[in-house]
C-alpha cells in the first residue's frame, strides 16, 4: 500500500494593517476551495496568517498590541475556517499570534503558534516557534522592526512530531527553518513531512548584501533540510509589499530527494500543490541516510552542550617566537 497525501502550500499575498479577521478568513477559505478542487488533502497556510506581520513595528506598550492575538483556537471569527475545512474533509495548519491567559484573564505567555488539524476537524497538535529571530530593543534607525524577540517567548515544548496525515508530521515557523538542528530533532522522531509558515523581509537590515540571496537561502535551507533527513517539506509564505515592507514568496512544497515538486509563481494568494509520496522517504532513510547504522552521536555532543562558538585558545606569542 503507498501512502501518498495530496499536499497544498496555500500562499498569500499581503495582509493589511487595516485587515479585518473576517476578510483574512475568507481569503484563507477560498484558498482552502482551491486546494480542494485540486485534491488537497492538507493545506498549509503562512506564518501569523491571520494579521499582518506585526513585529515591523515597534510597541513601547505590549498591551496596545493584544488585538494581534489569538486567545483561543478555534476563535469566533476563525471558527468559519474550521467548519469549511471539515465540511470539506481538508486538513490544514495555520499559522498565529498566541496569547496564553492565566485563570484571571492576565496575560502569562506570547507565541509564535502554529495549528495543525485533521481532515475530520480533530486538533492534532500546536507547535510554538522555537527560534525567534530579530531584537527585543527598538532600533528606530531601521527603515523596519524585526521585534520579534519583544513580541514573542521562545516554544517551551521544542520540536515535537504527530501521527496524523497517514504518517509522521512536524511543523517548524519561519526562522526554524534555517538551523539543521529544527529538521534533525524531528527526523529522529521519524518525521516524513515538515510543515513550515514563513514571514521573510526580503531586506535584511543588519547585511544588505544578503538581500538578493534572499530566495537562494530559502531554497538552500529547506532543499537541504529534506534531503538530509530524508523528508517531504513544506514552505509556505506570506509574499509581497505589505505595508510597505516587500516580503518573498516563493513557496515552494520539497520531496526527500531535494528537489521542489512544486512552488507557487506569484506574491499573491495562490495555491500550489503535489503528491507527497510518504514511502519514497525510504529510499534516502533507509540508505545514505539509515540514522541507526551512520550516526556517530558520539562526536556531536557539542550541539547539545554549548551554544556560541568557542574557538581553539591562540597560540601563545611567546612559545611561538
Ligand atoms: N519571521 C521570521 O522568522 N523571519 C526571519 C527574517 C530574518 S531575521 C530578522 C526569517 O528567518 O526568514
Amino acid at each position: 500500500m503507498t501512502r501518498q497525501l495530496v499536499v497544498a502550500a496555500a500562499q498569500m499575498g499581503p495582509i493589511a494593517l487595516d485587515e479585518s479577521r473576517k476578510e483574512v478568513v475568507t481569503r484563507q477559505i477560498d484558498l482552502l476551495h482551491q486546494a480542494a478542487r485540486l485534491g488537497a488533502e492538507l493545506v498549509v497556510f503562512p506564518e501569523l496568517a491571520l494579521t499582518t506581520f506585526f513585529p515591523r513595528w515597534w510597541a513601547e506598550d505590549l498591551a496596545t498590541t493584544d488585538h494581534f492575538y489569538e486567545t483561543a483556537m478555534p476563535s469566533v471569527q476563525t471558527q468559519p475556517l474550521f467548519d469549511e475545512a471539515a465540511r470539506l474533509g481538508v486538513g490544514f495548519a495555520l499559522g498565529y499570534a498566541e496569547r496564553m491567559l492565566d485563570d484571571q484573564g492576565e496575560t502569562v505567555h506570547r507565541y509564535n503558534t502554529m495549528i495543525m488539524v485533521e481532515r475530520d476537524g480533530r486538533t492534532v497538535g500546536h507547535y510554538r516557534k522555537v527560534h525567534v529571530p530579530g531584537h527585543d530593543s527598538n532600533e528606530p534607525d531601521r527603515i523596519f522592526q524585526h521585534a520579534e524577540r519583544r513580541y514573542f517567548e521562545p516554544g517551551p515544548d521544542g520540536f515535537g512530531v504527530w501521527r496524523a496525515f497517514g504518517g509522521v508530521v512536524g511543523m517548524m515557523i519561519c526562522n526554524d527553518r534555517r538551523w539543521p538542528e529544527t529538521y534533525r530533532v524531528m527526523a529522529l522522531q521519524g518525521v516524513e513531512l515538515i510543515v513550515c509558515g514563513y514571514n521573510t523581509p526580503i531586506h535584511y537590515p543588519p547585511d544588505p548584501d544578503q538581500d538578493s540571496l534572499a530566495g537562494f537561502h530559502n531554497a538552500l535551507v529547506m532543499q537541504a533540510g529534506a534531503y538530509q533527513n530524508g523528508t517531504w517539506v513544506v514552505g509556505v509564505a506570506k509574499g509581497g509589499v505589505e505595508e510597505g515592507v516587500d516580503a518573498l514568496a516563493e513557496s515552494c512544497i520539497i520531496g526527500p530527494s531535494g528537489r521542489i515538486a512544486a512552488q507557487t509563481r506569484t506574491r499573491g494568494d495562490e495555491i500550489a500543490v503535489a503528491v507527497a509520496d510518504l514511502d519514497r522517504n525510504r529510499n534516502y532513510t533507509g540508505t545514505l541516510f539509515d540514522f541507526e547504522r551512520y550516526r556517530m552521536p558520539e562526536h556531536y555532543g557539542r550541539i547539545t552542550s554549548q551554544r556560541g562558538v568557542i574557538p581553539p585558545p591562540d597560540p601563545d606569542p611567546e612559545a611561538t617566537s
